[in-house]
């Protein structure tokens, strides 16, 4: 019995689990990417499932995420929602993000309201963890879902899009917001059981277009590659990378990139829903071809990436981020005096009774988070009260500080889906401090942890 138990343990000990990569909240559609000033952070920017939905007709925003090992990773929140795009009324659906120019640039697919059509939009932002603020959609495509940048290392810009069986891809203008016309190509032909979610990359001077495709009457969907010598073809089918998986979603989508010399597949599942075939779920695996540059088939593993025992997920939500973050700044501002903040600033200026910031913290399920608080108070203490989910978390006489500086809080309990974090000025008693709030961490903890 002992030998049982100690083989068990050592079971559990030496078991792999960084897939799915995100266990924290429902994600989908990655788009993985190294910027250029900074090759030793990986990003990856995603769609956002509901928990319990089910479906893909209710999603509504974006997330982006960030490493430097592949196992600790930062949720930066909510990038873009619905609420920040005019033209749209629903289907954020798969989107990718590009750096060009000096700005970064997420590249969406919402549905335009009244119309009820597919759009490809364009947000950007000068930082890559946004929020990013919506330029519009790009003039000259039609039925514009699933877009992918793909940018030539000669700077020139190309767009992919795929929607319902059909492929297409032109040159973009400089300023991402049209297609040049003349160079519009429809792939679909090219592109053996192609059903949505182009991706391009490119090695040893030949482009990969990599997609979701559906053998005939087939769900779910296998992931399929093409290879050609120009960005916009001719394209030569090659064949499926990605089989059908066990926990398999109906959907699959994905992207490629090289991070720290080695290629990476990111893709999706339906395993952290455990059942919710459309809940899903971000996978990563490595990526490698053969000697004449085939990709060899990729099959999904528990273990991913490494050998943790498994990843850990830390939301770094900054105050300053307000609506287009999914929260509210009421009466008060946002500075930049204190310095060593993070982001774009912080949020100060609590003057009267209730001025608040509320911070939005989205997640999978129901779960125990660490939290913590980055503020300074440099004129004394500052009396505040903090809600989560509009239960009085504490009452919180921030100590004097003249610099940024974390407090730990504690395990708090969050629930699944959307939970608002408030920091509010509770009452008239005059305090000496002008609290700054700079970011909320909310890091994963686990029960065997606890
Ligand atoms: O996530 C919504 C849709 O499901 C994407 O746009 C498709 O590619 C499929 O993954």
């Amino acid at each position: 019995m002992k030998n049982i138990i100690t083989l068990f343990l050592c079971f559990t000990v030496m078991s792999f689990a960084q897939n799915p990569i995100f266990t924290s909240v429902f994600t989908a559609d990655p788009s993985p990417h190294v910027w250029p000033n900074n090759p030793d952070k990986l990003w990856v920017y995603t769609s956002h499932d509901e928990p319990g939905s089910n479906n893909h007709y209710g999603m509504t925003g974006y997330h982006a995420f960030s490493t430097t090992d592949m196992v600790n990773w930062t949720d930066h929140g909510r990038i873009l929602h619905l609420e920040n795009v005019d033209w749209a009324e629903s289907h954020a659906w798969a989107m990718d993000a590009a750096y060009y120019r000096g700005n970064y640039y997420l590249i969406y697919c919402m549905k335009e309201a009244g119309i009820g059509l597919f759009r490809t939009g364009i947000a950007r932002s000068d930082r890559p963890e946004g929020p990013f603020t919506d330029l519009g959609y790009v003039k000259g495509v039609e039925f514009g879902q699933d877009p992918a940048l793909f940018i030539d290392d000669d700077g020139t810009p190309y767009l992919f899009w795929g929607h319902d069986r059909h492929c297409y891809g032109a040159e973009l203008n400089k300023d991402l917001m049209s297609i040049k016309k003349e160079t519009y190509i429809e792939l679909t032909p090219q592109l053996k059981y192609v059903f949505e979610g182009p991706w391009v990359h490119k090695r040893n001077g030949k482009y990969y277009l990599t997609y979701p495709g559906l053998t005939p009457r087939r769900w779910p969907e296998k992931m399929f590659y093409a290879v050609a010598d120009k960005p916009l073809g001719s394209y030569e089918f090659k064949g499926v990378f990605i089989d059908d998986f066990k926990g398999q979603s109906g959907t699959n989508h994905g992207g490629t990139v090289t991070y720290k010399g080695k290629d990476i597949m990111f893709y999706h599942s339906a395993w952290l829903s455990g059942g919710l075939s459309e809940t899903r779920s971000v996978m990563a695996d490595y990526l490698k071809y053969d000697k004449d540059g085939n990709i060899l088939p990729i099959v999904p593993s528990k273990k991913g990436l490494g050998n943790a025992k498994r990843t850990r997920t830390t939301l770094k939500l900054e105050a300053e981020n307000g609506f287009a973050a999914g929260g509210e700044l009421y009466n008060v501002i946002v500075d930049t005096w204190i310095k060593d903040f993070s982001g774009r600033g912080y949020v100060t200026n609590f003057d009267n009774p209730y001025d608040h910031v509320s911070i939005l913290a989205q997640v999978a399920k129901p779960a125990k988070y660490r939290f913590k608080v980055r503020y300074a108070s440099p004129d004394g203490e500052s009396n505040h009260n903090i809600l989560i989910n509009s239960h009085l978390y504490r009452e919180f006489k921030f100590p004097q500080s003249k610099e940024f500086t974390e407090i730990d809080f504690g395990i708090v309990n969050l629930k699944a889906g959307d939970n608002l974090v408030r920091i509010f000025r509770s009452d008239w008693k005059p305090t000496k401090g002008d609290l700054a709030i700079d970011y909320i961490k909310l890091e994963q903890v686990f029960e065997d942890e606890l």
